[in-house]
């Protein structure tokens, strides 16, 4: 049986973060565990791009267009939909979700959802870089492997 999977290396790798000012608090703490991330498995600071867009319903465009610019290998979205009163946070969550898959298909270029969905702020803090880890870490993290693995197919 021939097996492919993608490695954990991202030397030679250049990567675009798209990450929403709403909610910042949090959003810089994804940011730093995404940077972190790249650097330790081998990505230059210099070869990721950051971009600051308003909201989470922002990013999709702005991860359309730096996916398909040619320019990177992936792009991360990060981001923090915390519920509120309202059924808001529900809507921005499932139509970014859809909207970043479609990019990746539509693309060929790896689009990672690293937005926290969270009941409250306390799960917000536990996917910070607190109890559950640093969605922005595990965003990368996904990101490297996935540009990986179909390098390799
Ligand atoms: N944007 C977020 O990134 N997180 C949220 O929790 C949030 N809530 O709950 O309202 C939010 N709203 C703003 C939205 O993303 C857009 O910026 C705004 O609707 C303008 O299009």
């Amino acid at each position: 049986m021939k097996e492919i999977a993608g490695n954990l290396d991202a030397t030679g790798m250049k990567m675009a973060i798209v990450v929403s000012r709403f909610n910042s608090f949090f959003t810089e703490q994804l940011v730093k565990g995404a940077a972190d991330c790249f650097v330790r498995h081998g990505g230059k600071d210099g070869d990721l791009t950051l971009v600051r867009v308003p909201g989470a319903n922002e990013i999709p465009q702005v991860a359309q267009k730096l996916a398909a610019s040619g320019k990177v290998d992936a792009v991360v979205a990060l981001g923090a939909v915390i519920q509120g009163a309202t059924p808001h946070a529900d809507l921005i969550n499932g139509t970014v979700a859809r909207a970043l898959s479609k990019i990746a298909l539509d693309t060929q270029v790896p689009v990672l959802n690293g937005i926290v969905c969270a009941q409250n702020l306390e799960q917000a803090i536990e996917r910070a870089g607190t109890k559950q880890g640093n969605k922005g870490w595990d965003a990368v993290m996904s990101a490297i492997e996935t540009v990986a693995v179909l390098k390799a197919i």
